[in-house]
């Protein structure tokens, strides 16, 4: 307990001075789990609630099981999404821009119908890419 404490202030303080306490701070970011509950996508979309047919963004943060940030420098953020029950995905490709304190920017996405989606983050590592997913619900 008193080492997760300290973890957590050590994480809020490197925050404070990278900037990157907007994303961490619950319940601002929504959060997901890798598949194989390696890592923690943080994620934020913009606007909120996510648009039919408008572009979007989403701000991002990765957190390694022990909360140490993942960031650009350590490893590639793809994120994708499409509708598994209509065997499609999206009609374009996101970019994700990786941002200087940290954490990503995707920008681009684009859901074009209503109805069941799933988000994905792929992060690639020392060559290994994991998934992170979500469903999402747009109308
Ligand atoms: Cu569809």
């Amino acid at each position: 307990m008193i080492r997760l404490l300290l973890i957590a202030s050590l994480l809020l303080l490197s925050a404070c001075h990278s900037g990157m306490n907007t994303l961490v701070a619950s319940p601002v970011a929504r959060t997901v789990a890798s598949n194989d509950g390696s890592f923690t996508v943080y994620w934020v979309p913009k606007p909120d609630p996510i648009p039919l047919n408008q572009f979007f963004q989403i701000e991002i943060q990765v957190l390694d099981i022990a909360a140490n940030p993942i960031t650009p420098e350590d490893a590639t953020l793809k994120v994708d999404a499409g509708m598994p029950q209509h065997g499609h995905g999206m009609n374009h490709v996101a970019r994700v821009v990786p941002q200087e304190d940290g954490t990503w920017l995707a920008e681009g996405l684009l859901m074009h119908m209503p109805g069941d989606w799933q988000l994905y983050f792929d992060l690639e590592q020392d060559g290994v890419s994991r998934r992170a997913q979500t469903p999402l619900v747009v109308d």
